[in-house]
């Protein structure tokens, strides 16, 4: 009976995105590069893998209204990162642990086991001593079809965890054993806790893998742990840390002891529309890091969710990152390559002297565009290079780059009419000869990387077609670029 509960519950919302798709395809705000649903909300990613050949991404999904709510898991696969195809949705609310209309299935991950597809995902349901988060499961033969495991829940919140902050179970297996990582709040300070299990049914706490002292918040939201060289990464997203909304730690990690340690901590992104990151591997090894190109209204500097409800959607992924690590231990997050395969309209220059004088550039249609600049920090003597970015109608982003103080900023007060905020970081120039500069812009988004893919700042932005001018000017001196490429980037949504 509850199998057909919840095959009914999709069917109902699958009609209603075939009766709306139409219209989020024509929109005027929709992305040409970046993934999104068909139609209504999406937040976290979930579930990412490489299963049977192709890339599986699930979603955050409200396929009724383009504003959060009842969680279903919205379900596509790609070839490349960039091309979709969407899938029926993979999981809808309909059992007592997830069929509140404020809960749903909560974020989580994939594994395959047996040549099955596996699901592991938050159940949340309020039966009115407020909301209950559990741990649950889901399968497929097909990778297609879910069923949820008739025993859900499989892990409850342990003592003194609120139930309401417990969820999003990152799961792996090392050797014969299967691990999960799930956020949680313990005291007012955000917890990654780590248990394991032999049969991924049975789970048993095994330690505190890290936890806020105050500094990263009280609740920790999707947190994610896997193997770089010889090192572990813990990512998490933690509420209550003020800017702060991706953070990375890296360490040295014990499977007997289930002990972390961790000895460098960074920020993923600076910018106001990156959230929720998790990562999968690559067949060809690569790890791969997507994120939520938005924020959740607790956040310091949160706005809104943009305008797009209008033309019936919300969200979209930021483009997918390949995860380095620096001999330091820092981390570098670059778009994947692949993005290489959909550009067009190449244009470049060996060397471009950039003076106080603005200039104009030019890159694709002004509107999905790639710009890469190596920029020459011997020869240059300005303080600062300003890049104008989205600009027409009276309405531009400005990116500045300070080299004199080491700073970078994205203000966005005057993109569109709509959106607000700068977002701030420093940069890592001492010493450095040269500093790298690369932009990807969609219709809806602007990432901007610099610093080696160090220093990245993803904002959403809701220009129109007309805002695709790009300029460029130094002050207190002049820019030396030793190398300026740009491309068009051509449309992928299908
Ligand atoms: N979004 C999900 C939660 C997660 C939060 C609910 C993070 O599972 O903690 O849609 O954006």
């Amino acid at each position: 009976m509850s199998r057909e509960l919840m095959q009914q519950n999709i069917e109902k919302a699958q009609c209603e995105i075939d009766s709306k798709k139409s219209v989020v395809k024509n929109g005027k705000m929709r992305q040409h590069y970046h993934f999104m649903p068909q139609t209504g909300w999406l937040n976290d990613p979930n579930g990412l893998i490489y299963f049977k050949g192709k890339y599986h991404f699930f979603f955050q999904h409200n396929p009724y209204h383009g504003f959060w709510g009842s969680m279903h898991w919205g379900h596509a696969v790609s070839d490349d990162m960039l091309h979709w195809e969407y899938l029926p949705l993979a999981l809808a609310p309909s059992e007592i642990y997830d069929n509140d209309p404020r809960g749903g299935c909560f974020s989580g991950s994939a594994l395959e086991h047996d040549g099955k597809l596996f699901l592991m995902f938050t159940g949340t349901t309020n039966e009115g001593k407020g909301f209950e988060q559990t741990q649950c499961i889901a399968y497929s033969e097909d990778g297609i079809h879910f069923e949820k495991y008739e025993r859900n829940p499989v892990l409850t919140a342990p003592e003194g965890i609120p139930t309401d902050l417990f969820r999003d179970p990152k799961v792996w297996k090392h050797e014969d054993t299967y691990y999960m990582v799930c956020g949680a709040s313990r005291g007012n300070k955000g917890q990654a806790l780590l248990y394991r299990s032999k049969d991924m049914f049975h789970w048993t706490f095994f330690n505190v893998l890290a936890e806020s002292r105050g500094e990263w918040g009280y609740m920790w939201e999707c947190p994610d742990f896997y193997p770089m060289g010889d090192k572990y990464v813990l990512t998490f997203s933690p509420m209550g840390a003020g800017e702060h909304t991706s953070v990375y730690l890296v360490g040295d990690f014990d499977y007997e002891t289930g002990k972390f340690n961790c000895h460098v901590t960074g920020e993923i992104d600076w910018g106001f529309d990156y959230y929720a990151p998790q990562s999968f591997l690559a067949p060809d090894g690569r790890r791969i890091l997507v994120a939520w190109a938005n924020g959740w209204e607790w956040m310091p500097l949160w706005k809104d969710w943009g305008p797009t409800y209008k033309e019936g959607w919300c969200g979209s992924f930021n483009i997918p990152r390949e995860v380095r690590m620096m001999g330091d231990g820092t981390l570098q997050f670059l778009p994947i390559a692949e993005v290489e395969t959909i550009r067009e309209n190449r244009k470049h220059k060996d060397e471009l002297v950039v003076t106080e004088k603005e200039t104009e550039l030019t890159a694709g249609d002004g509107v999905c565009f790639e710009l890469k600049l190596n920029i020459d920090l011997e020869k240059t003597d300005a303080d600062k290079l300003e890049l104008v970015l989205r600009c027409g109608e009276g309405k531009k982003t400005a990116c500045l780059l300070d080299f004199k103080n080491a700073e970078m900023s994205v203000d966005r007060n005057e993109a569109d009419g709509w959106s607000r905020g700068i977002s701030r970081s420093v940069m890592y120039l001492k010493g450095k000869k040269e500093l790298d500069v690369h932009i990807l812009s969609d219709q809806s988004s602007l990432e901007i990387f610099t610093d080696q893919y160090q220093n990245n700042h993803s904002n959403n932005i809701f220009a129109g077609d007309a805002q695709n001018q790009l300029k460029i000017r130094a002050y207190g001196g002049r820019v030396v670029i030793r190398k300026f490429e740009s491309y068009g980037l051509k449309e992928c949504f299908k």
